[in-house]
């Protein structure tokens, strides 16, 4: 069993890249001899792993952590005797997870004694030996159990809620005289593990928790029936899929990391009604190099490998591809993570994404190793051209089709992206992931996501977006993920010209983690699965899949769609609301708001978490739909609202999902907004001299009503005075670039975020608007600087 914590994000890195490897090569194989080698234990390396969760809350006891969540502290540990805070990386309030292996050389009755401040509780082969939980100081609490030679799978879980902390595990085995700490020769853990953590607050499963209400669903929504796809030993690692005129399905196969082992399949007998028996497979290419996207154009399948975009021919009739053609090449630098996600086709171009070089570990490659990665590309398909649409992306896994036929790309947690996100492409878009050298558009002002898809809560490793065309859910827009798993469901409304919404769980009970989905002629959402490892995709799962939900005409009592209203939102449910749930229908809610800070760190806290109080919940006359108003919302947050069960139907049905997470970049009905902006000493932002020429300086000055300081604050992120923005000077970045007046021209240089603190930030450099030296005086520059929560950056908006 590994831990949740273990598994790693779809290509946030590689893991083991041997045992990786040999799974992946087990996969792809029928043969029987091949499995059985891919269930060999990894490889193992001395020592114990600690991972470490900082909760920032009272602990009393141990308690489950939620799935897939990222440690915060994730490390290689000789033995376990630790009682300081550098030893576990965190000083309070703080889980600990020690997972490893215990090899034993005698067989006979092994004696532990677990020492811990607070509880802790040991497992030896998943049974409880010793059971110390509670709130307490460094105690010593000891249990014995029968042991044979080998190794048995060791498991410490540990809290400390403040004060001291301790966690040592010592050992009697059979013929020892006393206990000793249990040697760094007799433990063991798998070897070459890549160790990513993330900061912020992690959560344990709460009382009131359950799959769909607190956590993630646990099986096949009920509007849709789940059927297998795949005949006996065929085991795709699913990395494309397209459909040919005839009904059958073209999938690319993966293949591994750094190989040239991807295939391509056409499969048969997958439409209407049928079952694995019925399904026929025929592999027509091989040494695919991980071909992430395929299409099928005028008769012919094109393949996105990491190189190159390939044209597959049988010149000789034989239905095999022997004519490999390569339609274009783009920017490569040979890194791990340099993939071609795809793939999109429409008049006489191919749309697909270039995702950046990134470590092991998944820090951002610095510099990259090929210039314009981390891109959306336009290849022309007569002439293998490419051009480049959109960028300031990471991993952008998966490219689809949305509203209004516009383009959807799904970016993955890492540097520059605190939490996964869905972002809408246009041409020339930059979406605030900064590469050295520059990207083609990293100057550009920075696009906010369509959708915050917050880490853990309701994605990890969001894969490609397809608009659903019937049911209840026309319009919106689904995608899979490879380790939170199963699918999630977006709804997008424009809120000042601008797509913005909601997304929300649809469905799990799928045999894998869900690499790429695709709409079949027969209407059902097809999925394709991938994993490896034991590291990597959705836990308990298998590596491979391949199936499909049919929509069956069932419905289930769900949350429609949540529009943002003045003062709150509009949710629309599938069925009217029970008689019972509309009494006290206020309290049945609760509502959070937190925002995201992208930096260059891995991932990212959310910032500025706070309750939200529902002010009230009024249902329309039909009982369908329901207004609630909630205080204090901000604009560039993210609402989290729950209505937790029981929350039923008038037939009686508890609600499929509670919870919704809807991305408020903009408020409805927010307007620009002119007058003095007002900071240190109560004096104005001013334009020296009422000056529009370029390059004018803007400085701090004694309040006088003038146009000079009459500024706009617009909705496009901009701060305008006489017809001009405020700039910061060539783009600059570093502390004490000054600000100016200059022509607006929509760059990064002059968007401008109002934070809660009261300060004024410009996201492209990351610093604040400051008054130079704290000075008072009329005339002193305006700069900016680290954001510092100080007087000379507090700014009053109009
Ligand atoms: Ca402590
Ligand atoms: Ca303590
Ligand atoms: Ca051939």
């Amino acid at each position: 069993m590994s831990s949740p914590a273990r598994r790693i994000r779809w290509l946030r890195a590689t893991g083991s890249l041997a045992s990786i490897a040999l799974v992946t090569a087990a996969s792809l194989s029928v043969s029987s001899s091949a499995r059985a080698a891919a269930a060999a234990p990894p490889p193992q390396e001395p020592g114990v792993t600690l991972r470490v969760f900082d909760m920032q809350t009272e602990l009393a006891r141990l308690c489950v952590l939620k799935t897939g969540q990222t440690p915060n502290v994730d490390k290689l540990m000789p033995s376990v005797d630790w009682t300081t805070t550098g030893d576990f990386g965190l000083g309070d309030r703080f889980l600990s997870e020690v997972t490893g292996n215990v090899n034993v050389t005698t067989a006979g009755t092994h004696t532990f004694r677990l020492t811990s401040d607070d509880g802790s509780r040991l497992r030896i082969d998943n049974a409880v030996v010793v059971d110390h939980d509670g709130l307490h100081g460094s105690e010593s609490k000891s249990g014995s159990v029968q042991l044979g030679a080998g190794y048995h799978a060791l498991r410490i879980d540990h809290f400390d809620n403040g004060g001291g902390q301790q966690l040592t595990l010592e050992w009697q085995p059979p013929g020892a005289t006393g206990f000793s700490v249990v040697p760094n020769s007799a433990l063991s853990t798998d070897a070459g593990v890549v160790r990513v953590t993330a900061p912020g607050r992690k959560e344990c499963e709460g009382g009131g928790d359950a799959a769909g209400d607190g956590l993630p669903l646990t099986s096949v929504h009920p509007a849709y029936s789940l059927t297998n796809l795949r005949p006996s030993g065929f085991e795709p690692q699913v990395s494309g899929m397209d459909w040919l005129p005839d009904g059958r399905l073209a999938i690319a196969t993966w293949g591994g990391s750094n190989t040239k082992l991807g295939e391509v399949h056409l499969i048969s007998g997958v439409t209407g009604a049928t079952d694995p028996t019925k399904v026929r497979t025929q592999r027509i290419a091989s040494g695919l190099q991980e071909p992430m996207g395929l299409k099928y154009v005028d008769g012919k399948l094109y393949v996105s490998e990491k190189v190159g975009l390939t044209e597959l021919n049988d010149t000789n009739g034989d239905g095999v591809t022997d004519d490999y053609r390569r339609v274009a090449t783009w920017p490569f630098g040979g890194n791990f993570h340099e993939f071609a996600f795809g793939m999109l086709y429409r008049d006489g171009a191919f749309y697909l994404n270039l995702s950046v070089a990134i470590d092991y570990g998944g820090a951002t490659t610095d510099p990259q190793p090929a210039a314009n990665r981390g891109t959306t590309i336009k290849v022309d398909k007569a002439t293998g051209a490419v051009t480049y649409l959109a960028g300031g992306l990471r991993t952008p896994h998966g490219i689809g089709w949305g509203p209004e036929g516009d383009i959807f790309v799904t970016d993955n947690q890492g540097g520059w992206l605190p939490s996964s996100k869905l972002v809408h492409i246009k041409q020339d878009r930059f979406f605030n992931h900064y590469t050295n050298p520059a990207g083609p558009f990293d100057n550009r002002a920075i696009t906010s996501p369509v959708l915050w898809l917050p880490q853990n809560e309701i994605a990890n490793s969001p894969s490609n977006p397809v608009q659903l065309t019937t049911g209840p859910f026309a319009g919106q827009v689904v995608f899979g993920d490879v380790t939170y798993g199963g699918l999630q469901r977006g709804f997008l409304e424009k809120v000042g010209g601008e797509y913005q919404g909601a997304v929300f769980r649809l469905t799990q009970g799928l045999e894998s983690g869900v690499n790429r989905i695709s709409l079949g002629p027969d209407g059902a959402i097809y999925t394709g699965g991938i994993g490896a490892g034991g590291n990597w995709g959705q836990a308990g799962k298998l590596n491979f899949g391949l199936q499909k939900l049919t929509p069956n005409g069932a419905e289930a009592f769900d949350i429609v769609a949540m529009r943002a209203v003045q003062g709150g939102f509009e949710l629309e449910y599938t069925q009217p609301l029970s008689a019972q749930t509309v009494q006290g229908l206020a309290g049945k809610y609760r509502a959070t708001q937190w925002r995201y800070l992208p930096t260059s760190a891995y991932g990212g806290p959310k910032i500025g978490q706070q309750t939200v109080t529902v002010q009230s919940a009024t249902p329309s006359a039909d009982r369908k739909k329901v207004t609630v108003l909630l205080s204090g919302l901000q604009s560039g947050h993210v609402v989290h609202l729950r209505s937790p069960r029981p929350f039923t139907s008038e037939s009686g049905k508890s609600l499929w999902s509670t919870e919704a997470w809807y991305t408020l970049n903009a408020k409805p009905g927010a307007t620009a907004r002119t007058g003095p902006i007002k900071g240190l000493a109560a004096k104005c932002a001013d334009i020296s001299d009422g000056g529009t020429a370029e390059g004018t300086k803007v400085q701090l000055w004694t309040c006088n009503g003038t146009a000079a300081q009459q500024w706009t604050v617009a909705t496009d992120g901009t701060v305008r005075a006489l017809g001009k923005c405020l700039d910061v000077q060539q783009g600059g970045r570093a502390n004490g670039t000054v600000t100016q007046l200059w022509t607006c021209n929509g760059t990064g240089a002059q968007q401008w975020v109002a934070q809660p603190d009261g300060s004024l930030r410009n996201p492209r450099s990351g610093r604040c608007l400051d008054v130079a030296g704290n000075n008072s005086a009329d005339g002193t520059a305006l700069h900016i600087w680290d954001c510092l929560d100080v007087a000379n950056q507090k700014w009053v908006l109009p």
